[in-house]
């Protein structure tokens, strides 16, 4: 540990009551230097985060952890996963999308039609990963000790069709959000294989978490655009980018407000990562009406009244449906 690591984590013994001010010294990876004092707004001591992680963590919005889930769970998802492709289960609640640009060519009841996998909290194979224990002890670090897995994800990135529809544009993920607050809300994503530039991993702009929520909608993209894909109206383009290169079983933490999408496959493999969202218990709802949000409202309430058939299903009530506690005590979500 670094002489002002250790300083600091001294000093953090004090820390978490009321927000301290500490001054930070820059972080082995260097991608933000403060020179400012810095507050511990986005991280809990919870005896797991080094202070190098806490602060890489308050400066850049996100954390990289490696080899954090075993082969043999990633592989017990992914064959999982290709029993829903074959149809061989049904799982209440489960949406299953497919790209643009394979949406609407000839059924292939295997993984080449399916590009993601949506709410499968009901699939308790695959929910298994939002509950295993060395992530949700990493969750409890930024979110707290009652903890609700709110969103769930199976990405099956395709190799591009040629249309560069296999882009995530850079987005928040709040934006999809009516809850808050937004500091105890954190994501955990799992490579399931070697992910790189070459098949699409997740970009990021280090630091954007601590700026507000920005405008989204549908990009203007001439091949098209995934269902429920909206981007950032408008960010920096010179903002320093950082690609995750990751292997099987790394996983990255972080924050709602974090830019971050993920670029074209260029390979002919299926990029995989499993993911989930997570919330404090006693996290809660908001109106989004007259907000940002009101465009994402709108289309989640279009779609949940069709599969519903029921009238007046709200944003939140979404939500609330498909939350469920991984840890401690239900409080408000
Ligand atoms: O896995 C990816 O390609 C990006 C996923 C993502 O950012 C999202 O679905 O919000």
């Amino acid at each position: 540990m670094s002489r002002s690591a250790g300083r600091l984590k001294h000093l953090m013994g004090h820390l978490d009551r009321p927000p301290a001010t500490i001054r930070a010294s820059p972080t082995s990876v260097g991608l933000s230097t403060p020179t400012q004092p810095l507050k511990l707004r986005y991280s809990l001591d919870n005896n797991l985060l080094s202070p190098e992680q806490r602060l890489f963590y308050e400066e850049n919005g996100f954390l990289l952890i490696k080899n954090l889930v075993s082969p043999e769970d990633i592989d017990k998802f992914r064959q999982e996963f290709e029993r829903i492709c074959r149809r061989e289960v049904d799982i209440p609640g489960l949406i299953v999308m497919r790209d643009v640009a394979i949406a609407k060519s000839e059924f292939v009841p295997d993984q080449r039609a399916v590009s993601k996998l949506q709410d499968f909290q009901e699939d308790p194979e695959l929910f298994r990963f939002c509950a295993l224990p060395q992530i949700l002890k990493y969750v409890e670090s930024f979110v707290g000790p009652n903890i609700m897995a709110m969103h769930t994800m199976l990405i099956n990135k395709p190799p591009d069709a040629g249309k560069k529809t296999s882009r995530h544009p850079m987005h928040q993920d709040l934006h999809y959000f009516p809850f808050r607050p937004a500091d105890r809300i954190v994501c955990a994503w799992t490579a399931m294989e070697t992910v790189n530039r070459q098949n699409g991993c997740l970009v990021v702009l280090p630091g954007t978490h601590t700026g507000t929520l920005k405008e989204h909608e549908y990009p203007e993209w001439e091949g098209g655009v995934n269902k429920m894909y909206h981007g950032v109206r408008d960010y920096n383009p010179d903002h320093p980018r950082v690609h995750l290169e990751m292997e099987r079983g790394d996983t990255v933490f972080f924050h709602p407000l974090l830019i971050h999408g993920s670029g074209m496959n260029q390979t002919q493999g299926f990029r995989k990562a499993i993911s989930c969202h997570y919330a404090a218990a006693d996290c809660y709802y908001i109106d989004v009406k007259g907000t940002t949000q009101e465009n994402i409202e709108q289309e989640v309430n279009e779609i949940a009244q069709k599969k519903f058939r029921v009238d007046g299903v709200t944003f939140q009530d979404t939500w609330a449906f498909r939350g469920r506690l991984v840890q401690g005590n239900r409080i408000s979500l």
